[in-house]
């Protein structure tokens, strides 16, 4: 029984801390064509979000004045699996760099902290991405 216990505790630690998030990188969601499967979320300060290399040819890419300050530029492989683990609170804006014009960004609200709101505003998106990020902005 002691065993048990225990067994059961490490498999929810590791559960808990795998991944609190999980977005899914894909060709084609519904009607919408390269698109996270996610394109808002909110996490803790420690949170780790990861993303999912679902479909093949994307990546994530933290947009320049985009995120809080002090965060390091964040770009991953195309066709990978990635994480990140949010430690600094704020507003994180990011977009997959082949597709940043096709509408496939995103956005991570860390701590519920948006006090860089004003400079996700002034964000030049492009095209269709241009189309959608005010409505997503203004629902952070
Ligand atoms: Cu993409």
């Amino acid at each position: 029984m002691k065993y048990l216990i225990t067994f059961a505790f490490l498999f929810y630690s590791f559960t808990a801390h795998a991944a609190d998030v999980t977005i899914e990188m894909l060709n084609k969601s519904g009607k919408e064509i390269m698109v996270y499967s996610k394109k808002i979320v909110r996490v803790d300060v420690g949170d780790t979000v990861f993303w999912k290399a679902t479909d093949k040819g994307h990546n994530v890419e933290f947009i320049k004045g985009g995120v809080p300050e002090g965060v390091s530029k964040f770009r991953s492989k195309f066709n990978k699996d990635t994480e990140y683990k949010f430690t600094i609170p704020g507003i994180y804006a990011y977009w997959c760099t082949p597709h940043k014009s096709m509408g496939m960004i995103g956005f991570v609200v860390v701590g519920d902290d948006k006090s860089n709101l004003e400079a996700i505003k002034k964000i030049r998106f492009s095209a269709k991405s241009k189309k959608i990020a005010p409505d997503l902005i203004n629902s952070l």
